[in-house]
This record gives structure tokens, sequence and C-alpha cells, in this order.
């Protein structure tokens, strides 16, 4: 019996600032439909995926700031997509700003969660990987204050099964780090979802830009050859209050090959049929983690005489 899951990477094109949930919501909505018709059972939307990206702008004003999170999910301009995903009997993942009271205080969270086709959370997880800055630095183009906005996420990177298989979450700057496609490697991940936000332009590193999708691409298929999963990785593209988004959506087979991409910098589905038994072919070869790999001799090298001492 074959596990196929037909998904579709549910790119946003930009989301303007004077935009509402609701109206958010709407192009999400037609996006779940168009994902419908085309035989998906899972649509997977960007990072932060109800506003435009505010980490870019330094704001002073809490209520300004604010309005940007969601205090319940669902709530109530969020729970069409709940009613439409258990109706059409299509999951989504979906990114957002969580504001929430944990441990006796306000906590702000960078956060995904994935629905099934029934309508209900199955999956939950909180960025581990901040990106950019803490304070206003007004030499940039653009702010990307994430380490001011949110706290490390506390969820960890951990597994889940739905839609007949294994799967894990992270968002954006997490697909750049190896640690986070081999957490969940461990655990048997046959699909990781990320939604992102990449602007072309790296203020501290502009020479980086021209990069940015090879970048992209590189990470995310890395990730998917050397664990053996699926990664599907879903972008904010075009011009969104001045700043280019990267876009470059893509669907990746555990052999690390692009079976899927968006081509637009609009809304736009890219879709891919995922047999989820093409992991096995991997994690029981090159990548059988129980015969292959030796992590008891990885810390080795720091004993060995003559090791390069870090810098400083
Ligand atoms: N949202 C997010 O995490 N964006 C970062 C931008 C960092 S600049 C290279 C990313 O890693 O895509």
């Amino acid at each position: 019996m074959t596990r196929i899951v037909t998904v579709g990477a549910a790119q946003l094109g930009p989301i303007a600032r004077s935009e509402t949930r609701s109206q958010v919501v709407e192009r999400l909505l037609a996006l779940m439909r168009e994902a419908k018709a085309h035989g998906c059972e899972l649509v997977v939307f960007p990072e932060l995926a109800l506003t435009t990206f505010f980490p870019r702008w330094y704001l002073e004003d809490p209520a300004e700031l604010d309005a940007f999170y969601e205090r319940e999910m669902p709530g109530p301009e969020t729970q069409p997509l709940f009613d439409a995903a258990a109706r059409l009997g299509i999951g989504f993942y979906l990114g957002y700003a969580e504001l929430t009271q944990e441990d006796g205080r306000t906590r702000r969270f960078n956060t995904s969660i994935t629905v099934d086709a029934t309508g209900r959370i199955v999956g939950k997880y909180r960025k581990i990987h901040l990106p950019g800055h803490a304070e206003h630095e007004p030499w940039r183009a653009f702010q990307h204050l994430e380490k001011r906005y949110f706290e490390t996420g506390n969820l960890g990177f951990n597994v889940f099964r739905a839609f007949g298989g294994v799967m894990g979450m992270a968002i954006c700057n997490d697909r750049r780090w190896s640690e986070t496609y081999r957490v969940m490697g461990l655990q048997g991940v046959e699909m990781v979802l990320i939604g992102y936000n990449t602007p072309v332009h790296n203020p501290p590193a502009p020479e980086h830009d021209a990069l940015s999708h090879f970048h992209n691409e590189l990470v995310m298929q890395a990730g998917a050859y050397q664990n053996g999963t699926w990664v599907v990785g879903v972008a904010k593209a075009g011009n969104e209050e001045g700043v280019m988004q990267i876009g470059n959506s893509i669907i990746v087979a555990p052999s690390g090959e692009i079976v899927a991409a968006c081509s637009t910098v609009g809304d736009e589905l890219a879709i891919a049929r995922c047999d989820l038994d093409l992991t096995l072919s991997y994690k029981t070869t090159t990548f059988n983690f129980a015969k292959h790999r030796e992590p008891q001799a990885y810390g080795l090298i720091v004993e060995r005489k003559g090791a390069v001492p870090p810098p400083g």
C-alpha cells in the first residue's frame, strides 16, 4: 500500500499593513478551495501568514504591536479556516504571531500549527531560531526585530502522526540549521512543513543577496536528503511594504530533488503527490541512522592534539 499525501505549497503574495485579518483569511480560503479542487489533502501557508511581516518596523506603541498577534487559535477571524478544513476535508499548516499568558506572564511566540482534515489542531510549534536583532538599528534599510518581538520557542522540534505519516514543523530561519531536520530526523520524520518570510536583501551581509534563492534551495534540499524526508517550504513573496521577499516556494523529495515550485511572486499553489514510502529508500540505506551514525565518535575531535582553537 502506498502512502501518498497530495500537498499544496500555498505561497502568498505581499500582505499590506492595511489588510484586515478577514481579508487575508479570504485569500487563504481561496487557496484552500483551489487546493481541494486539485486533490490536495494538505495545504501549507507561510510564516506569519495572517499579517504583513511586522518585525520590519520598530514599533513603539504597544497597542500597535499587539494588534499583529493572535490571542486565541482559532479566534473569530480565523475560525473560517478551521470550518473550511472540516467542510472540504483538507488540512493546513499556518504560521502566526501568538500572544499568550503562560507562567503568569504575557509571552509572544512566532508560532505554527498543523490542522487535520477534520479541523482539529494536531501539531503546534514555536520558532526556535529567531534571526535579526532586539534593538532599533536605524542604519538598516528595514528592521528585522524578531529578537525583540518574540521569545525563543519552548516546544522543541517534536514530530506528530497525521496524514498517514510522521510530520514535523519548522519556521523560516530554522530551515538554515541542520539541527532542525536532524532532531526531527532522529524521530523518524517523513515530512517537514516550513513557512517563511525571507527578504532578498540582508542588510548585515548584502553580498549574500544574489545567492538568496540558491541558499533557500540548498538548505531545504540538504535537509530533505540527509534525513530521508519530504520538505515543504512555503514563502511570502513579492514587494511587501517596500521590501522584496524571495518567494521561491518549493516541495523537496527525500532524494533532495525539487519536485514542485512556485514561479510567481503572488498567491500561488504548487502541488506534489508525495509518497511517504519514498523516505524508506533513504532511511534504510545511506541514512540508516541506527546502522551508520557514530554519535559516540563526534566529540572526539576536541580531545585531539593540535586541534585548532576557536577564535578569540
Ligand atoms: N523570517 C525569517 O526568519 N527570515 C530570515 C531572514 C534572515 S536574513 C538571511 C531567514 O532566515 O530567511
